[in-house]
């Protein structure tokens, strides 16, 4: 083992605060934080990928569960630190925010600003290996226990451990992630391709190679086609209003813009964009700027066409993006991003950039496809007609909101008190009976729904708004919809919906998600929304307690729990109780295992992300059955919470 000097000294010490509070520079020490050192080291390959310097990228998942990530990039410089007077390579993986951007001018644009560095990877691994390949020679460099160096360095350099080609340059890290520190150290190979395949859409023609060796599975990514495919992709199970994505692609100054779009027949518009390849989750100015364009460029259109004629009013924007599906990414030097979760993109010249780019190359193209072009701009007038349509409709259903007598369905709760007030949405009359019953009537409402509720991605807004079950959820929760929305006036504090645990149960539950989240996504993003847990069986078996047989009884939330507590000889079982459903508990049962704060389960539902979130609601929801099928299905079975 080396003798550290001094600033090596501060460097671990940095390192030990990581490891102290990984949540802090990874999110979490969950499936997500462990896949999220994956990305880290990824993303200094797909900087070198920016730079113009690297075509390839190896991911494999060894079978001592390591995980090595392989670029053919210059390889990172073996020179001696100017500042820090040791090897390069040992500040890029052992300081932190050092990264793969020393000085500012090195790369034109970086990918790994979201990136807390490679260090934060070493400090969460119990085992780190660096080797790299230039000027015809392999370097190699070792770190143990959350980053400290094991190789003893040769004048100061790491050691060459051979030779190679002068022509074959690159870097790879070999990582194992402490077993101490995350929940379960196992990469999950369709994590790591479903990320691999969204790097090839944003990188055009970066090879991503993708290796599991326990299983023996290999993919390989590669798009010609960069966002384009990615929008065919995405639309790849909806009807579509014209064949081909449009691409358009420009720069301006320093911002390279590149945006693909297609429209499909939903009502609903998904755009994700991208900076830097990282996704802009709140979007922010260059959504800003497509938004603006787009509408700007297809009114015009419409004049010029006569579709709108001098006396009508404007399209609005959201006729305009009506069933849209696109992907606006950029290469910014500088970005910005903002906000509490830095998820939205503040830079005003990203907005000109996109305005510039797309309003020139959209005429162009647009110029070429008249036919599309009006095929888009009858959409928006489809959209406009039913806006003014549903306008209407919207003012008579607010109105008769308040006439309608939800009480009949509803249960109230005797509080006023929002702050300690809690809804459980059920499905069906029956169970809602027994809810009704159990609950403590002072802080918990039930509301239950008769049968499916709409498929709110197949409806007009029209339809949706006049559907009594949902009208009775706008009505039950206070804070109106779509423009009037108030989450300050909600009801309640808790939204729970509580189905049975079978695959009518889910499709409910994944209907009245869909409906959250496009018509109120706040409650989601505010954390109102959860799905209560009920058991699916109830043992009764006989334990053995100091050489004493006693009899006692158990609830089993899954299948899961049910095999391990076969598979322990401590306990026998004497009988099992399989719930079908809510109605078959008692009230007491209800209320220990579903109702008691003290005591129920409750997952909060979250956003993970936006782009799964949208792909996921239109597979479940979208004009294709078939994939909606399978979802459901492996949905129920493994009872995944995000959406
Ligand atoms: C800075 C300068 C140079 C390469 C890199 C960083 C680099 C870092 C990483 C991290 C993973 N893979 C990487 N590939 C390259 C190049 C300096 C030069 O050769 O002139």
């Amino acid at each position: 083992m080396e003798q550290y000097s001094g600033s090596q000294i501060v460097v671990l010490e940095g390192l030990e605060a990581v490891r102290r509070r990984p949540g802090m520079y990874i999110g979490s020490t969950g499936p997500r934080g462990l896949h999220h050192l994956i990305w880290e080291i990824i993303d200094n390959g797909i900087d070198e990928h920016l730079a113009g310097f690297c075509s390839q990228i190896n991911v494999t998942i060894q079978k001592d569960g390591g995980i090595e990530i392989a670029d053919n990039g210059r390889g990172v410089p073996v020179d001696i630190h100017p500042i820090k007077k040791i090897p390069t390579p040992r500040v890029v993986y052992t300081t932190l925010h050092a990264g793969g951007k020393f000085g500012s001018n090195v790369y034109k644009v970086s990918g790994g600003l979201h990136g807390v560095g490679a260090s934060v990877v070493n400090a969460l691994s119990s085992h780190m290996i660096v080797e790299i390949r230039r000027d015809g020679k392999i370097y190699r460099d070792e770190y143990k226990d959350g980053g400290k160096p094991i190789t003893k360095l040769e004048n100061g350099h790491i050691p060459v451990i051979g030779k190679c080609n002068k022509s074959d340059t690159g870097t790879k890290v070999t990582f194992y992630p402490d077993k101490s520190i995350f929940e379960s150290v196992e990469f999950k190979a369709d994590i790591i391709q479903k990320k691999l395949r969204e790097i090839a859409y944003l990188n055009r023609n970066l090879l991503l190679n993708f290796k599991d060796e326990i299983t023996g599975v290999t993919k390989s990514y590669v798009e010609e086609f960069g966002i384009k495919s990615f929008v065919s992709y995405l639309t790849r199970d909806m009807s579509k209003l014209h064949d081909e994505v449009i691409y358009l692609e420009g720069s301006s100054g320093d911002i390279e813009v590149e945006i693909a779009f297609q429209y499909t027949d939903n009502f609903n518009e998904q755009i994700n964009s991208y900076c830097n390849c990282i996704n802009v989750v709140d979007g922010g100015t260059l959504v800003t700027g497509f938004k603006t364009s787009l509408t700007r460029v297809m009114n015009q259109y419409a004049r010029e066409l006569g579709i709108l004629k001098d006396k009508d009013e404007n399209f609005d924007g959201k006729d305009i993006r009506n069933g849209i599906v696109a992907i606006v990414s950029i290469k910014h030097p500088d970005p910005q991003f903002e906000g509490q979760t830095k998820t939205k993109l503040g830079n005003t010249d990203a907005k000109t950039a996109v305005e510039d780019v797309f309003s020139q190359e959209a005429q162009r193209w647009f110029d070429k496809n008249v036919e599309v072009l009006k095929s888009i701009l009858d959409n928006s007038m489809k959209s406009f007609n039913a806006r003014k349509a549903s306008d209407k409709a919207r003012t008579a259903v607010l109105k008769q909101l308040i006439d309608v007598d939800t009480r009949s369905k509803l249960a109230s709760c005797s509080s006023k008190k929002a702050e300690e007030c809690e809804l459980y949405i059920v499905e069906g009359d029956s169970a809602g009976g027994t809810v009704k019953t159990a609950r403590n009537r002072r802080t918990q409402a039930v509301l239950p729904l008769r049968g499916k509720i709409l498929n709110v991605e197949k409806a007009s807004l029209e339809k949706i708004l006049l559907n009594n079950e949902i009208k009775s959820m706008i009505a039950t929760f206070g804070c109106g919809i779509g423009d009037e929305f108030d989450i300050s006036k909600l009801n309640y504090d808790k939204i729970i919906i509580l189905t049975d645990a079978d695959v009518d149960g889910a499709h409910i539950s994944t209907l009245l998600l869909t409906f959250f989240y496009r018509f109120m996504p706040e409650l989601i993003s505010a954390g109102k929304i959860y799905k209560g847990l009920p058991p699916l069986y109830r043992i009764e078996y006989e334990a053995t307690k100091n050489n004493k047989k006693k009899k006692e009884s158990k609830y089993l939330y899954n299948d899961f729990e049910l095999e391990k507590f076969r598979n322990n000889s401590d306990y026998k079982i004497l009988n099992t109780q399989r719930y079908k459903g809510l109605g078959e508990m008692d009230a007491h049962q209800l209320w220990e295992t579903t109702l008691d704060p003290e005591s129920r389960t409750l997952a909060k539902i979250t956003i993970s992300d936006n782009l799964e979130a949208d792909e996921i609601t239109s597979t479940l929801m979208g004009s294709n059955v078939p994939p909606r099928r399978t979802f459901i299905l492996e949905e129920a079975r493994y009872a995944k919470l995000d959406i």
